[in-house]
C-alpha cells in the first residue's frame, strides 16, 4: 500500500516521506539516515557558508548512494555561491525556503535538477509551478522556524487543488494520522522536522530534543512579525524577551541584534533560556527519541492500518 505514488517515482523513494531541510540539524548523519531508510533526506544549508555544504555532500555521499536533496535558505549571505556549488555537484534535488526562488527556476531545469520550494500560498505554488516546479511543499503556520499565515489544514488542498504537479503537506505532522490526512487534502506525501529532531542520528543538543519532549500543545509561540520574518519556537526566556521589545515598538535592527546568533546557542549548545528553539507546534505529540527508521517504519504503518480501517466509513449497501 502507499507505494504507488507520483512523488515516489519522480523523487525516487520507497515512501513518500521528505525530512525538512533544517539549518544547523540536516546534517550527513541525519540525511543519510532518512534516505537509507526509504525517505528522502535533506541537507540544510540555512546561512552556512559553502565549504560546509560542499563538505555535508561528499558526507552524505558516503553514507549512501540513495536519493538526498539540499535546502537553499532564500536569505542566505551564500546563495549564489550554495546554488553554483548544487549545480556542480549534481546534486539532483533541491527544495527552497524563505521566499521565492522563482528567478532561478529556469537555470536549474536546465541543468537538471529537480525543484521543490516550500510555499505558504497559493499564489507562489501557482507562480512557480508555471515557472517549472517539479513539486511544492505547502507548509502551514504549524511548523517550527521561518512560518506563514494559513494552517496546513486550510493551505494544503488548497494548493493541492490548483496544481497540476504534486503537492507535499508540511506543518503539524508528526505520525500516521498525519501522513493520512495529508494525503487525505490531496497531498502525496509529507515533509517533517519537528519529528526528526527528536531522532537517534540528529545531532541537535540532547537538551533541546528534551525540550521537544517535554512539550505540550501550546509549548511554541510565533515571534518576530513586525520584522517581516515571523518565526516559530519554543517558548522560552528568549521569545519573553521578543514578546516584551515587540510590544514596546522595537526597532528590527533592536530586534535582528537580539536574534543574532541565537539559533546555534539553542539547538547546538543547548542554552534552552537564552537560545532560539525552533519547532513545530507538534512538538506536544512527540514523547520519544528513535532511530530515524524506526520513525519512518512507524509513520507508514500506522498510516497503513488507519487507511484499512478507514473502509468502516463505507456506505453499506
Ligand atoms: O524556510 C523555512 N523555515 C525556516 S527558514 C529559517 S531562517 C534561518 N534563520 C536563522 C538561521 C538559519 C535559518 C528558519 N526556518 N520554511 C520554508 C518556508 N518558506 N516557509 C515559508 C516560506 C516562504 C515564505 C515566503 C516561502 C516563500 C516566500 O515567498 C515570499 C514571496 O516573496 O512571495
Amino acid at each position: 500500500m502507499l507505494n504507488n505514488l507520483a512523488i515516489c517515482e519522480l523523487l525516487h523513494i520507497d515512501y513518500p516521506i521528505i525530512q525538512g531541510g533544517m539549518a544547523w540539524l540536516g546534517t550527513a548523519e541525519l540525511v543519510s539516515a532518512v534516505s537509507n531508510a526509504g525517505g528522502l533526506g535533506t541537507i540544510g544549508s540555512g546561512d552556512a557558508p559553502t565549504e560546509w555544504l560542499r563538505e555535508q555532500i561528499k558526507q552524505t555521499r558516503e553514507r549512501t548512494d540513495r536519493p538526498f536533496a539540499v535546502n537553499i535558505m532564500m536569505m542566505s549571505p551564500f546563495l549564489a555561491d550554495n546554488l553554483k556549488l548544487v549545480v556542480e555537484e549534481k546534486v539532483g534535488i533541491l527544495t527552497f525556503g524563505g521566499g521565492n526562488p522563482g528567478v532561478y527556476l529556469a537555470g536549474l531545469k536546465e541543468a537538471g535538477v529537480k525543484v521543490m520550494p516550500v510555499v505558504s500560498s497559493v499564489a507562489l505554488a501557482r507562480r512557480l509551478e508555471r515557472l517549472g516546479a517539479d513539486a511544492v511543499i505547502a507548509e502551514g503556520m504549524e511548523s517550527g522556524g521561518h512560518v506563514g499565515e494559513t494552517t496546513t489544514m486550510a493551505l494544503v488542498p488548497q494548493v493541492a487543488g490548483n496544481l497540476k504537479v504534486p503537492a507535499i503537506a508540511a506543518g503539524g505532522i508528526a505520525d500516521g494520522r498525519g501522513l493520512v490526512a495529508a494525503l487525505a487534502l490531496g497531498a502525496q506525501g509529507v515533509q517533517m522536522g519537528t519529528r526528526f529532531i527528536c531522532s537517534e542520528e540528529c545531532i541537535a543538543h540532547p537538551r533541546f530534543k528534551e525540550q521537544i519532549l517535554q512539550a505540550n500543545d501550546r509549548a511554541t509561540i510565533v515571534t518576530g512579525a513586525p520584522t517581516g520574518h515571523p518565526v516559530r519556537c519554543l517558548e522560552n526566556k528568549l521569545t519573553y524577551k521578543f514578546t516584551a521589545l515587540e510590544k514596546a515598538g522595537a526597532s528590527n535592527e533592536e530586534l535582528e541584534e537580539l536574534g543574532r546568533g541565537k539559533l546555534s546557542l539553542g539547538i547546538m549548545q543547548g542554552n534552552i533560556e537564552e537560545g532560539s528553539l525552533m519547532a513545530g507546534q507538534i512538538a506536544g505529540l512527540i514523547k520519544e527519541i528513535k532511530p530515524v527508521r524506526a520513525i519512518i517504519q512507524d509513520v507508514m504503518a500506522e498510516a497503513e492500518q488507519i487507511i484499512d480501517a478507514m473502509g468502516k466509513y463505507k456506505a453499506k449497501g
